[in-house]
């Protein structure tokens, strides 16, 4: 008999998604912190040292993964294709580890991604926060109502597997915090997990 392959990778690769001001940003600087405090610290045998924070809109920005910027939406035009070529090598690799913060997830393939984390606001702290950066109506209204109908939230139970989806609340600071301990304790297991 065949001995089982394998897992591809030794790190999991994480998806933070949820509509635009849910905090996908803050959350992933916050994860990006603990890794290079557990990078630095020479002795530590932490999870998260082969953990990196791949910051998608810049990857867009900076390999023109775009057709353009749209005035009335403020945001690039994506063109995914290209998008999914400037992230395969990294998302494939066999280090892994990559935690990945995009408004959607539903172009990334199944086989790449091992935890998709849809965070969530409620209304009026996203309106909030929205109002704040000054997006064009239309743009805010578009995002109010993705968030009352959880669009993200069934774009990621659509497409992975139920285990691998987890909602997690982005409400205040202390909501990060535990969500950035949760996200490094499930990070701890799955390597525990996956180990050879
Ligand atoms: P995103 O990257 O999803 O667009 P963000 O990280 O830029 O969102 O956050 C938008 C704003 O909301 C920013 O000023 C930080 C604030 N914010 C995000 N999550 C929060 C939370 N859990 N508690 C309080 N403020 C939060």
């Amino acid at each position: 008999e065949a001995a089982a392959p394998r897992y591809p990778r030794r790190n999991p690769n994480i998806i933070v998604t949820g509509t635009p001001g849910t905090g996908k940003t803050t959350h992933c600087e916050a994860l990006a912190a603990r890794i290079q405090e557990a990078q630095a610290d020479a002795d530590a045998d932490s999870p998260l040292r082969e953990m990196r924070h791949i910051a998608v809109n810049d990857v867009v920005r900076d390999q023109t993964c775009h057709d353009g910027f749209d005035d009335a939406l403020q945001s690039w035009i994506v063109d995914e294709d290209k998008l999914l070529d400037a992230l395969e090598g990294d998302m494939t690799s066999t280090q892994g580890g990559c935690i990945v913060d995009w408004h959607a997830c539903d172009l990334f393939p199944e086989s790449w991604v091992d935890l998709v984390v849809v965070l969530t606001a409620d209304t009026e702290s996203l309106y909030d926060r929205l109002k704040e950066r000054n997006y064009p109506e239309a743009k805010l209204q578009e995002n109010m109502d993705a968030e009352i109908m959880q669009v993200l939230l069934q774009e990621a139970q659509e497409g992975f597997a139920e285990e691998v989806v987890v909602p997690l609340g982005s409400n205040t600071p202390d909501d990060m915090e535990s969500n950035v301990d949760r996200i490094v304790s499930w990070i701890t297991q799955w390597r525990k997990d996956h180990a050879d």
